[in-house]
Protein backbone atom coordinates (compact mmCIF):
# COMPACT_ATOMS: atom_id res chain seq x y z
CA UNK A 1 0.00 0.00 0.00
CA UNK A 2 2.88 2.46 1.30
CA UNK A 3 4.72 1.55 -1.54
CA UNK A 4 1.89 2.97 -4.20
CA UNK A 5 1.47 5.96 -2.63
CA UNK A 6 4.97 7.31 -2.74
CA UNK A 7 4.69 6.26 -6.70
CA UNK A 8 1.50 8.27 -6.88
CA UNK A 9 3.34 11.23 -5.21
CA UNK A 10 6.38 10.91 -7.34
CA UNK A 11 4.02 11.41 -10.33
CA UNK A 12 2.07 14.83 -9.14
CA UNK A 13 5.56 16.57 -8.80
CA UNK A 14 6.16 19.06 -11.04
CA UNK A 15 9.91 18.63 -12.73
CA UNK A 16 11.39 22.46 -12.83
CA UNK A 17 12.49 23.58 -16.27
CA UNK A 18 10.57 20.63 -18.10
CA UNK A 19 9.47 21.76 -20.67
CA UNK A 20 7.34 19.44 -23.36
CA UNK A 21 8.14 20.39 -27.19
CA UNK A 22 7.91 17.26 -29.08
CA UNK A 23 8.41 17.26 -32.94
CA UNK A 24 5.43 15.93 -35.16
CA UNK A 25 7.38 12.74 -35.80
CA UNK A 26 8.08 12.38 -32.22
CA UNK A 27 4.03 12.75 -31.24
CA UNK A 28 2.86 9.98 -34.20
CA UNK A 29 5.91 7.82 -33.84
CA UNK A 30 6.10 7.67 -30.30
CA UNK A 31 3.41 9.08 -28.15
CA UNK A 32 0.37 8.35 -30.34
CA UNK A 33 2.16 4.45 -31.82
CA UNK A 34 2.95 4.13 -27.60
CA UNK A 35 -0.85 4.66 -26.81
CA UNK A 36 -2.57 3.08 -29.60
CA UNK A 37 -0.24 -0.44 -28.64
CA UNK A 38 -1.25 0.63 -24.81
CA UNK A 39 2.25 0.87 -23.69
CA UNK A 40 2.00 3.68 -21.44
CA UNK A 41 4.78 5.89 -19.84
CA UNK A 42 5.43 6.17 -16.38
CA UNK A 43 4.61 9.88 -16.18
CA UNK A 44 1.55 11.11 -17.87
CA UNK A 45 2.45 13.78 -20.61
CA UNK A 46 -0.99 13.48 -21.98
CA UNK A 47 -4.03 13.30 -21.08
CA UNK A 48 -6.80 11.47 -22.23
CA UNK A 49 -10.03 13.72 -22.99
CA UNK A 50 -13.25 13.33 -25.34
CA UNK A 51 -11.80 17.35 -26.25
CA UNK A 52 -15.26 17.94 -28.20
CA UNK A 53 -17.03 17.93 -24.40
CA UNK A 54 -15.38 21.00 -23.86
CA UNK A 55 -14.79 24.33 -25.68
CA UNK A 56 -11.11 25.43 -26.29
CA UNK A 57 -10.58 27.85 -23.56
CA UNK A 58 -12.19 24.97 -20.69
CA UNK A 59 -8.59 22.37 -21.86
CA UNK A 60 -5.79 24.59 -20.86
CA UNK A 61 -6.92 23.51 -17.42
CA UNK A 62 -7.58 20.21 -18.23
CA UNK A 63 -4.14 19.22 -19.45
CA UNK A 64 -1.31 18.01 -17.84
CA UNK A 65 1.88 20.18 -19.74
CA UNK A 66 1.99 23.16 -21.74
CA UNK A 67 1.92 26.97 -21.93
CA UNK A 68 0.95 27.89 -25.26
CA UNK A 69 0.23 24.29 -26.44
CA UNK A 70 -1.61 21.72 -24.77
CA UNK A 71 -1.80 18.23 -25.84
CA UNK A 72 -4.40 15.21 -25.59
CA UNK A 73 -5.58 11.68 -26.96
CA UNK A 74 -9.23 11.67 -28.07
CA UNK A 75 -11.07 8.57 -29.49
CA UNK A 76 -12.43 9.88 -33.13
CA UNK A 77 -16.05 9.80 -32.59
CA UNK A 78 -18.69 9.54 -35.78
CA UNK A 79 -20.94 12.09 -36.71
CA UNK A 80 -23.32 9.49 -38.47
CA UNK A 81 -22.93 5.43 -38.00
CA UNK A 82 -22.11 4.94 -41.02
CA UNK A 83 -19.61 7.57 -41.93
CA UNK A 84 -15.99 8.20 -41.87
CA UNK A 85 -16.79 11.96 -40.56
CA UNK A 86 -15.64 12.38 -36.95
CA UNK A 87 -17.72 14.54 -34.76
CA UNK A 88 -16.06 18.08 -34.50
CA UNK A 89 -19.46 19.97 -32.41
CA UNK A 90 -18.36 21.39 -28.94
CA UNK A 91 -21.42 23.06 -26.52
CA UNK A 92 -20.68 26.86 -28.21
CA UNK A 93 -19.49 26.07 -31.50
CA UNK A 94 -17.39 23.50 -33.82
CA UNK A 95 -13.56 22.16 -34.74
CA UNK A 96 -13.40 23.25 -38.72
CA UNK A 97 -10.74 22.00 -41.04
CA UNK A 98 -8.32 24.08 -42.72
CA UNK A 99 -6.89 22.36 -45.74
CA UNK A 100 -6.07 18.87 -46.50
CA UNK A 101 -4.14 16.66 -44.52
CA UNK A 102 -0.22 16.22 -44.61
CA UNK A 103 1.74 13.57 -44.14
CA UNK A 104 4.35 13.12 -41.41
CA UNK A 105 7.51 11.34 -42.58
CA UNK A 106 9.87 9.53 -40.46
CA UNK A 107 13.47 11.01 -40.50
CA UNK A 108 14.82 8.55 -43.11
CA UNK A 109 12.26 10.12 -44.86
CA UNK A 110 10.55 7.44 -47.38
CA UNK A 111 7.78 6.16 -44.69
CA UNK A 112 4.70 8.36 -44.11
CA UNK A 113 4.25 7.41 -40.16
CA UNK A 114 1.40 9.49 -40.00
CA UNK A 115 -1.53 12.14 -40.69
CA UNK A 116 -1.70 16.04 -39.51
CA UNK A 117 -4.80 18.00 -39.91
CA UNK A 118 -5.19 21.34 -39.07
CA UNK A 119 -8.75 23.28 -37.56
CA UNK A 120 -10.12 26.32 -36.56
CA UNK A 121 -12.36 27.05 -33.98
CA UNK A 122 -15.50 28.96 -34.79
CA UNK A 123 -18.38 29.82 -31.87
CA UNK A 124 -21.97 29.60 -32.77
CA UNK A 125 -23.29 26.68 -34.90
CA UNK A 126 -22.43 25.65 -38.43
CA UNK A 127 -23.42 28.37 -41.04
CA UNK A 128 -23.10 31.28 -38.91
CA UNK A 129 -20.27 30.61 -36.88
CA UNK A 130 -17.60 32.96 -36.19
CA UNK A 131 -13.82 32.45 -36.46
CA UNK A 132 -11.51 32.38 -33.49
CA UNK A 133 -8.52 32.59 -32.68
CA UNK A 134 -7.87 28.52 -31.34
CA UNK A 135 -6.22 26.02 -33.02
CA UNK A 136 -5.87 22.67 -33.06
CA UNK A 137 -3.48 20.02 -34.75
CA UNK A 138 -5.36 16.69 -35.27
CA UNK A 139 -2.44 13.63 -35.67
CA UNK A 140 -3.57 9.68 -36.38
CA UNK A 141 -1.63 7.11 -37.44
CA UNK A 142 -2.40 6.36 -41.42
CA UNK A 143 -5.34 4.04 -41.86
CA UNK A 144 -5.36 1.67 -44.64
CA UNK A 145 -7.87 3.47 -46.43
CA UNK A 146 -5.77 6.96 -46.22
CA UNK A 147 -4.55 7.49 -49.78
CA UNK A 148 -1.04 6.78 -49.74
CA UNK A 149 0.71 10.00 -50.94
CA UNK A 150 1.91 8.77 -54.71
CA UNK A 151 5.22 7.99 -55.25
CA UNK A 152 6.88 7.56 -51.56
CA UNK A 153 5.14 4.24 -51.70
CA UNK A 154 5.17 2.85 -54.50
CA UNK A 155 8.91 2.53 -55.90
CA UNK A 156 9.96 -0.68 -54.31
CA UNK A 157 6.08 -2.57 -54.37
CA UNK A 158 5.07 -5.89 -56.18
CA UNK A 159 2.07 -4.13 -57.62
CA UNK A 160 -1.50 -5.73 -55.75
CA UNK A 161 -2.52 -7.24 -59.40
CA UNK A 162 0.09 -9.52 -59.25
CA UNK A 163 -0.23 -10.46 -55.68
CA UNK A 164 -3.47 -13.45 -55.46
CA UNK A 165 -4.34 -12.89 -52.13
CA UNK A 166 -4.75 -8.65 -52.42
CA UNK A 167 -6.45 -9.69 -56.33
CA UNK A 168 -8.98 -11.39 -54.80
CA UNK A 169 -9.70 -8.56 -52.42
CA UNK A 170 -10.19 -6.23 -55.25
CA UNK A 171 -11.89 -8.97 -57.39
CA UNK A 172 -14.50 -9.38 -54.78
CA UNK A 173 -15.16 -5.28 -54.24
CA UNK A 174 -15.52 -4.84 -57.93
CA UNK A 175 -18.00 -7.47 -58.17
CA UNK A 176 -20.39 -6.05 -55.59
CA UNK A 177 -19.92 -2.74 -56.98
CA UNK A 178 -18.04 -1.41 -53.77
CA UNK A 179 -15.92 1.70 -54.12
CA UNK A 180 -12.72 1.49 -52.12
CA UNK A 181 -9.57 3.18 -51.42
CA UNK A 182 -6.45 1.19 -52.23
CA UNK A 183 -3.19 1.88 -50.44
CA UNK A 184 0.04 0.10 -51.36
CA UNK A 185 2.50 -1.44 -49.11
CA UNK A 186 6.02 -1.59 -49.67
CA UNK A 187 6.27 -4.98 -48.18
CA UNK A 188 10.37 -4.64 -47.96
CA UNK A 189 9.65 -2.11 -45.47
CA UNK A 190 6.58 -2.36 -43.84
CA UNK A 191 4.40 0.83 -42.77
CA UNK A 192 3.20 1.26 -39.02
CA UNK A 193 -0.20 1.41 -40.53
CA UNK A 194 0.39 -2.45 -41.86
CA UNK A 195 1.59 -3.27 -38.58
CA UNK A 196 -0.89 -1.73 -36.52
CA UNK A 197 -3.94 -3.27 -38.30
CA UNK A 198 -2.42 -6.87 -38.59
CA UNK A 199 0.35 -7.42 -35.65
CA UNK A 200 -0.44 -10.98 -35.96
CA UNK A 201 1.02 -11.77 -39.36
CA UNK A 202 2.05 -8.42 -40.42
CA UNK A 203 0.58 -9.57 -44.50
CA UNK A 204 -1.40 -7.83 -47.08
CA UNK A 205 -4.38 -7.60 -47.55
CA UNK A 206 -5.83 -5.79 -44.86
CA UNK A 207 -9.70 -4.32 -45.42
CA UNK A 208 -10.07 -1.54 -43.13
CA UNK A 209 -14.21 -1.33 -43.09
CA UNK A 210 -15.32 1.17 -40.88
CA UNK A 211 -11.61 2.28 -39.10
CA UNK A 212 -11.86 -1.72 -38.15
CA UNK A 213 -9.09 -3.92 -39.86
CA UNK A 214 -9.86 -7.35 -41.42
CA UNK A 215 -7.23 -9.66 -42.28
CA UNK A 216 -6.64 -12.87 -44.45
CA UNK A 217 -7.93 -12.97 -47.21
CA UNK A 218 -10.05 -16.08 -47.16
CA UNK A 219 -11.80 -13.96 -43.93
CA UNK A 220 -12.02 -10.53 -45.96
CA UNK A 221 -14.19 -12.55 -49.22
CA UNK A 222 -16.21 -13.98 -46.26
CA UNK A 223 -17.03 -10.64 -44.70
CA UNK A 224 -17.24 -8.86 -47.66
CA UNK A 225 -19.94 -11.23 -48.56
CA UNK A 226 -22.00 -10.90 -45.45
CA UNK A 227 -21.61 -6.94 -45.05
CA UNK A 228 -23.07 -6.38 -48.96
CA UNK A 229 -25.13 -9.35 -48.99
CA UNK A 230 -28.22 -7.76 -51.38
CA UNK A 231 -25.59 -8.35 -54.37
CA UNK A 232 -24.27 -11.59 -56.12
CA UNK A 233 -23.13 -13.89 -53.30
CA UNK A 234 -19.67 -15.39 -53.43
CA UNK A 235 -20.80 -17.95 -50.99
CA UNK A 236 -24.36 -20.71 -51.30
CA UNK A 237 -27.04 -20.28 -49.02
CA UNK A 238 -26.94 -24.01 -47.72
CA UNK A 239 -24.67 -24.59 -44.69
CA UNK A 240 -23.45 -27.74 -45.90
CA UNK A 241 -22.70 -26.29 -49.20
CA UNK A 242 -21.12 -23.18 -47.68
CA UNK A 243 -18.73 -25.65 -45.75
CA UNK A 244 -17.64 -27.39 -48.68
CA UNK A 245 -16.81 -24.30 -50.60
CA UNK A 246 -14.56 -23.30 -47.67
CA UNK A 247 -13.34 -26.37 -47.08
CA UNK A 248 -11.87 -26.36 -50.59
CA UNK A 249 -10.65 -22.65 -50.99
CA UNK A 250 -8.84 -23.84 -47.28
CA UNK A 251 -7.10 -26.58 -49.47
CA UNK A 252 -6.11 -24.67 -51.77
CA UNK A 253 -4.59 -22.13 -49.59
CA UNK A 254 -2.63 -25.09 -47.77
CA UNK A 255 -2.08 -27.32 -50.22
CA UNK A 256 -1.99 -26.31 -53.72
CA UNK A 257 -0.62 -22.31 -53.56
CA UNK A 258 2.66 -23.42 -51.50
CA UNK A 259 3.11 -26.71 -53.99
CA UNK A 260 3.40 -24.48 -56.82
CA UNK A 261 5.39 -22.21 -55.32
CA UNK A 262 7.76 -25.88 -54.44
CA UNK A 263 7.79 -26.71 -57.83
CA UNK A 264 8.72 -23.02 -59.27
CA UNK A 265 11.71 -23.02 -56.35
CA UNK A 266 13.23 -26.27 -56.91
CA UNK A 267 15.88 -28.16 -59.02
CA UNK A 268 16.65 -31.80 -60.39
CA UNK A 269 15.29 -34.56 -58.25
CA UNK A 270 13.67 -32.14 -55.72
CA UNK A 271 11.65 -30.43 -58.41
CA UNK A 272 10.62 -34.13 -59.80
CA UNK A 273 9.10 -34.53 -55.93
CA UNK A 274 7.46 -31.10 -55.93
CA UNK A 275 5.80 -31.80 -59.11
CA UNK A 276 4.76 -35.63 -57.89
CA UNK A 277 3.54 -34.05 -55.38
CA UNK A 278 1.76 -30.73 -56.59
CA UNK A 279 0.30 -33.46 -58.99
CA UNK A 280 -1.44 -35.05 -56.68
CA UNK A 281 -2.79 -32.34 -54.60
CA UNK A 282 -4.50 -31.00 -57.92
CA UNK A 283 -5.61 -34.30 -58.62
CA UNK A 284 -7.06 -34.59 -55.39
CA UNK A 285 -8.93 -31.14 -55.78
CA UNK A 286 -10.37 -31.89 -59.06
CA UNK A 287 -11.87 -34.73 -57.68
CA UNK A 288 -13.05 -33.37 -54.57
CA UNK A 289 -14.94 -30.75 -56.50
CA UNK A 290 -16.63 -32.72 -58.79
CA UNK A 291 -17.96 -35.31 -55.98
CA UNK A 292 -18.81 -32.62 -53.46
CA UNK A 293 -20.78 -30.12 -55.96
CA UNK A 294 -21.63 -32.51 -58.56
CA UNK A 295 -20.19 -30.76 -61.55
CA UNK A 296 -17.13 -30.74 -63.34
CA UNK A 297 -16.73 -27.25 -62.05
CA UNK A 298 -18.18 -24.53 -60.19
CA UNK A 299 -17.91 -21.46 -62.95
CA UNK A 300 -21.17 -21.25 -64.82
CA UNK A 301 -19.62 -18.39 -67.11
CA UNK A 302 -21.78 -15.81 -65.91
CA UNK A 303 -21.09 -14.89 -61.77
CA UNK A 304 -18.09 -15.63 -60.21
CA UNK A 305 -18.09 -17.15 -56.61
CA UNK A 306 -15.71 -17.33 -54.00
CA UNK A 307 -13.85 -20.54 -55.38
CA UNK A 308 -13.89 -18.98 -58.81
CA UNK A 309 -12.04 -16.16 -56.97
CA UNK A 310 -9.55 -18.47 -54.45
CA UNK A 311 -8.60 -19.83 -57.28
CA UNK A 312 -9.01 -17.86 -60.73
CA UNK A 313 -6.84 -15.04 -59.23
CA UNK A 314 -3.93 -17.12 -58.36
CA UNK A 315 -4.28 -20.24 -61.28
CA UNK A 316 -5.21 -17.68 -64.69
CA UNK A 317 -1.57 -16.53 -63.76
CA UNK A 318 -0.44 -19.71 -64.94
CA UNK A 319 0.50 -19.10 -68.47
CA UNK A 320 2.98 -16.11 -67.26
CA UNK A 321 4.11 -18.38 -64.50
CA UNK A 322 5.78 -21.19 -67.32
CA UNK A 323 7.37 -18.40 -69.41
CA UNK A 324 8.61 -17.23 -66.34
CA UNK A 325 9.74 -19.98 -64.40
CA UNK A 326 8.27 -23.29 -65.16
CA UNK A 327 5.63 -25.38 -65.85
CA UNK A 328 3.13 -26.04 -62.56
CA UNK A 329 0.17 -26.02 -64.09
CA UNK A 330 0.28 -29.16 -67.18
CA UNK A 331 -2.99 -29.16 -69.26
CA UNK A 332 -1.79 -32.79 -70.35
CA UNK A 333 -2.19 -33.93 -66.92
CA UNK A 334 -5.09 -31.44 -65.68
CA UNK A 335 -7.66 -30.64 -68.96
CA UNK A 336 -10.51 -30.45 -66.50
CA UNK A 337 -9.14 -28.01 -64.25
CA UNK A 338 -7.34 -25.85 -67.14
CA UNK A 339 -10.38 -25.82 -69.05
CA UNK A 340 -12.05 -23.85 -66.12
CA UNK A 341 -9.21 -21.98 -65.45
CA UNK A 342 -10.02 -21.00 -69.44
CA UNK A 343 -13.62 -19.82 -68.38
CA UNK A 344 -12.35 -17.94 -65.40
CA UNK A 345 -9.72 -16.02 -68.20
CA UNK A 346 -12.41 -15.47 -69.98
CA UNK A 347 -14.70 -13.61 -67.28
CA UNK A 348 -14.34 -9.43 -68.44
CA UNK A 349 -14.09 -9.29 -64.43
CA UNK A 350 -11.06 -10.95 -64.32
CA UNK A 351 -9.56 -9.96 -67.51
CA UNK A 352 -9.80 -6.46 -66.71
CA UNK A 353 -8.25 -7.33 -62.92
CA UNK A 354 -5.01 -9.30 -63.89
CA UNK A 355 -2.37 -7.21 -65.64
CA UNK A 356 -0.88 -7.75 -69.27
CA UNK A 357 0.53 -11.41 -69.88
CA UNK A 358 3.90 -9.58 -70.36
CA UNK A 359 3.74 -7.48 -66.68
CA UNK A 360 3.04 -10.49 -65.08
CA UNK A 361 5.95 -12.41 -66.87
CA UNK A 362 8.56 -9.23 -65.95
CA UNK A 363 7.06 -8.96 -62.19
CA UNK A 364 6.90 -13.22 -61.66
CA UNK A 365 10.48 -13.10 -62.52
CA UNK A 366 11.42 -10.51 -60.25
CA UNK A 367 10.07 -12.12 -57.32
CA UNK A 368 11.14 -15.18 -57.75
CA UNK A 369 14.54 -13.97 -58.89
CA UNK A 370 15.38 -11.13 -57.27
CA UNK A 371 18.49 -10.37 -56.52
CA UNK A 372 20.29 -10.23 -53.03
CA UNK A 373 20.40 -6.57 -51.90
CA UNK A 374 23.84 -5.10 -51.88
N1 LIG B 1 -2.92 -16.18 -45.77
C1 LIG B 1 -2.75 -14.81 -46.16
C2 LIG B 1 -1.49 -14.70 -47.00
C3 LIG B 1 -1.17 -13.28 -47.37
C4 LIG B 1 0.28 -13.14 -47.86
O1 LIG B 1 1.05 -14.10 -47.90
N2 LIG B 1 0.63 -11.91 -48.19
C5 LIG B 1 1.98 -11.63 -48.63
C6 LIG B 1 1.96 -10.88 -49.93
S1 LIG B 1 1.64 -12.01 -51.22
C7 LIG B 1 2.67 -10.70 -47.61
O2 LIG B 1 2.09 -9.76 -47.13
N3 LIG B 1 3.92 -10.98 -47.32
C8 LIG B 1 4.69 -10.18 -46.42
C9 LIG B 1 5.50 -11.03 -45.51
O3 LIG B 1 5.37 -12.25 -45.55
O4 LIG B 1 6.28 -10.45 -44.74
C10 LIG B 1 -3.99 -14.30 -46.88
O5 LIG B 1 -4.72 -15.14 -47.44
O6 LIG B 1 -4.27 -13.09 -46.85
Amino acid sequence: MEETNDVDKIDEVMLPGFRFHPTDEELVGFYLKRKIQQQPLSIELIKQLDIYKYDPWDLPKLATTGEKEWYFYCPRDRKYRNSARPNRVTGAGFWKATGTDRPIYSSEGNRCIGLKKSLVFYKGRAAKGIKTDWMMHEFRLPSLTDSAPPKRFTEKTIPANVNAYCTRVRLALKLKGITYEYVEEDLTNKSESLLHYNPVHKKVPVLVHKGKPVAESLVILEYIDDCWNNSPKLLPEDPYQRAKVRFWANFYDQKIFPSSHAVALSKGKEQVNAIKEFDELLGAFEKGIEKDFSIKFPFNGETLGFLDIVVGTHACNYRAFEEAVTVVFDPKKHPAFLWWVAKLKDSPLIKETLPPHDKLVAKIKEVFFQAPKA
